[in-house]
């Protein structure tokens, strides 16, 4: 993690890493969720929560399997996501060395229409996720790095988050969370495709209506913990039917000791 991304990613409670994939590999992924588009399943609409500003017809697009388990070379895009080195650094230094794939990977699927997420997160002390500094070092609880396939612009919707809200000790005001009057402290992540945005569950976030008639947003979430902490029910097994021994390590169960880290700088 390079001393620009710390400075951001302590600052806001996220970060953006562009170009991590090549357009190549975009292209893969695209492709893969073409080709499993039947598995993708609008939500009932209700994560607007009644704020009109964020209503919409349909709820989002999301994959009803886990597009790790894709025959090959479908799954390929998804795995190589899973352990990218890039992400590696970074989780290991935010959520320590031995962090976990706690859930995921999920699809964001958006068209024009789609309704947005009611803002959500941070506002109290929460043990699975969190933001402090502490020992020289940021420690975080859940985490989520946020794969984009395709580009989102200045007004697009999407991913948008209050900036520093990780770290913040009064809550929100009822019309931010529901962003019908955001008092300006409400950004919208822009981002290209093949980028990557980190971001602290900790953090108020949500997700605007998507705008754009002419382009969908595709998001591949993966939500990973330090190594002894779990958000979610933990997974029984690695779904991977033939797993490397670096998916067998990020699918460990939750627990403190003899956890195998990932990632040059390996403890
Ligand atoms: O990416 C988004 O639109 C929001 C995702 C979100 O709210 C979450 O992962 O908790």
């Amino acid at each position: 993690m390079t001393d620009n991304e710390k400075f951001l990613f302590d600052l806001w409670g996220y970060v953006v890493v562009e170009d991590v994939l090549t357009s190549d590999e975009v292209a893969l992924a695209n492709e893969a969720v073409d080709r499993h588009a039947h598995l993708i399943a609008n939500r009932d609409p209700g994560l607007s929560h009644g704020s009109k500003h964020l209503e919409g017809a349909t709820g989002r697009g999301e994959f009803h399997q886990n597009p790790l388990t894709f025959d090959r070379p479908w799954c390929e895009p998804f795995r190589r996501m899973l352990t990218h080195p890039r992400v590696i650094d970074i989780f290991n230094e935010v959520l320590g060395h031995g962090f976990r794939l706690d859930h995921g990977p999920g699809l964001i699927q958006m068209v024009k229409g789609t309704e947005g997420h009611w803002l959500h997160g941070g506002m109290t002390f929460d043990p699975s996720q969190y933001h402090r500094f502490e020992h020289g070092r940021m420690q975080c609880g859940l985490c989520v790095a946020a794969w984009q396939l395709t580009e989102v612009r200045e007004g697009d919707g999407g991913f948008a988050c209050v900036p520093g809200s990780h770290k913040s000790n009064y809550r929100p005001p009822h019309h931010v969370l529901s962003t019908e009057d955001g008092m300006g402290c409400i950004q919208q992540v822009v981002a290209g495709p093949g980028s990557v945005v980190i971001f602290n569950e900790a953090l108020v976030h949500g997700t605007l209506p998507w705008q754009p008639t002419d382009r969908e947003r595709r998001s591949i979430l993966f939500k990973c913990s330090p190594g002894f902490l779990s958000w979610g029910s933990p997974h029984a097994e690695c779904p991977i039917p033939d797993p490397t021994p670096e998916e067998l390590a990020i699918y460990e169960p939750p627990h403190r000791t003899g956890r195998t880290t990932l990632g040059e700088d390996s403890e």
